[in-house]
């Protein structure tokens, strides 16, 4: 198994000051910390803010990353921001379908589909969002609604050495209410029979991230569990002293 990955998703958090005072935090922390093996980080600001933390960590191994892109290349899209715009501002990840892009934004899963493309064409990393509502989970929904998700945003070729899902149950998401080790074990052992029905062998191959109030005092129980790749961290990814906590319980 490669090393566990730690992402920042700073959602819309991050004036000039605010971002760069986060980065060199962060910075500052990874390098107290050298020579220690540990995860992989990524962060993902806002995108006004990737060209100035890409530059802030440039030469360091913090990568950056977007929290969604265009499907389309270039063109007549206004307010759009393409997956070759955030590569040549630094990036090598971007979130897609995020539970809050799928609700405020109506993403459906195709349309998903076609940014992972888009990204990955690109030469960005999607990291891919998966996730059931408490009304889906309640009625026992929630492996239809995650199996449905899987096939319906990852395209064809998707399960390489690099590519990453992420599991984020929609009612842990910034609620302080974390999924339960049994069931996010049990849902990433789902995740991992999916991918494997979808993608064959190569399905063994995709990092699977738990997001969803993870914190510095539960990453240790959720990031021990067979088949949690890593986190996606939202809230806890604004304090430095707390994602550096996560960091540390890594493998
Ligand atoms: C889930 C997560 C980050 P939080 O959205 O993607 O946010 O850790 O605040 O629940």
């Amino acid at each position: 198994m490669s090393r566990q990955m730690i992402a920042g998703n700073w959602k819309m958090n991050g004036l000039t000051a605010e971002a760069d005072a986060l980065a060199a935090a962060l910075l500052r922390g990874v390098g107290e910390r050298a020579g220690a093996p540990g995860a992989e980080l990524l962060v993902c600001p806002p995108f006004t803010q990737i060209a100035a933390v890409s530059r802030l960590l440039a030469g360091s191994d913090i990568r950056v990353g977007g929290q969604d892109c265009s499907m389309h290349e270039k063109g007549a899209h206004t307010g759009d921001v393409s997956p070759s715009m955030l590569r040549d501002l630094g990036a090598t990840h971007v979130i897609l379908g995020h539970s809050e892009r799928r609700q405020n934004h109506n993403e459906l899963d195709e349309t998903v589909r076609e940014k992972c493309v888009a990204a990955r064409r690109a030469g960005l990393v999607p990291i891919v969002c998966v996730g059931e509502t408490a009304e889906q989970r309640s009625a026992d929904g929630h492996e239809e609604t995650v199996g449905w998700q899987l096939k319906g945003s990852l395209p064809d070729g998707f399960a390489d050495e690099e590519a990453i899902v992420a599991y984020e149950p929609v009612w842990a998401i910034g609620t302080g209410r974390t999924a339960t080790a049994e069931d996010v074990a049990a849902m990433h052992g789902f995740i991992r029979a999916e991918l494997k029905r979808q993608f064959s062998e190569s399905g063994e191959k995709v990092r699977i991230l738990y997001g969803g109030s993870v914190n510095a005092g539960n990453a240790a129980t959720l990031l021990a569990i067979p088949e949690v790749g890593g986190a996606l961290v939202g809230g806890a990814s604004l304090k430095p002293d707390d994602f550096l906590q996560i960091l540390s319980a890594a493998q």
